[in-house]
């Protein structure tokens, strides 16, 4: 049995795709991260950074965090979407995999922090993160142009990484019309949402109550610097 701790929001969503893809038995555990659950001791016996998602195994009574560990974790325990075998194709999902790990998700989470919730007079940090998460998207939409699928030439776990991040893109860039700038993008999200696993993805959201203010509480919460 796997214990997949979660929150609805993009690291996590990649996770509730897997799982949803793969029909692996699975409980989800929720931890409400403006409610400030992810800093009680048990949850940080199981990720000791204080975020979601996090996952139990408790099969072989391992305990893995970060999204992307998570990932391959599952895929290789599995054997359902693995990285492809051969040298070349694998170099080029690790490497893209990582992108999504290390650029596109704390880019466009700064993105968001400055654009949306840092106190106003910060235009030197909305310009940074504004003009890096712009970048790094603009790469993944210059790939998708030439290639159907992040990886090889299926569906595969790089898409669905980028899955999780793809439905807060017109909030990161703080534009409605955001996804004019990214058509490829737009097209393998939109192709993804049509599967059965991306709806039940994400109606996970509705199997717990969490909180979606961001009030002064969930800020002290999600922002400890400012306490
Ligand atoms: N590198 C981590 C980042 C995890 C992360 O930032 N999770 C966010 C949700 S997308 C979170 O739990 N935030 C709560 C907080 O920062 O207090 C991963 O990929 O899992």
């Amino acid at each position: 049995m796997l214990k997949f701790y979660y929150h609805p929001s993009p690291n996590p969503a990649k996770i509730a795709l897997y799982l949803e893809e793969t029909g692996l038995d699975y409980e989800m555990v929720p931890v409400d991260t403006r409610r400030g659950e992810q800093h009680e001791l048990a949850f940080l016996k199981i990720n000791p950074n204080a975020k979601t998602p996090a996952l139990v195994d408790t099969d072989t009574e391992t305990t893995v965090f970060d999204s992307t560990a998570i990932l391959l974790y599952l895929a290789d325990k599995t054997g359902r979407f693995p990285l492809p075998d051969d040298p070349t194709a694998k170099g080029q999902a690790l490497s893209w995999l990582m992108f999504i790990a290390t650029g596109i998700g704390p880019y466009s989470g700064q993105c968001v922090h400055f654009r949306h919730f840092a106190p106003a007079g910060n235009d030197y940090g909305v310009n940074r993160y504004d003009f890096e998460a712009k970048r790094h998207w603009q790469l993944i939409d210059d790939h998708l142009a030439e290639h159907r699928y992040m990886a090889g030439d299926k569906y595969g776990l790089v898409d669905i990484a980028l899955w999780g991040w793809c439905a807060p893109l017109p909030f990161i860039m703080g534009d409605d019309n955001a996804w004019d700038r990214y058509p490829n993008i737009k097209r393998l999200f939109d192709e993804i949402n049509e599967r059965p696993a991306a709806q039940r993805a994400q109606a996970l959201k509705s199997q717990a109550e969490f909180k979606s203010e961001m009030d002064d509480d969930a800020r002290r919460h999600m922002f400890p610097q400012n306490r």
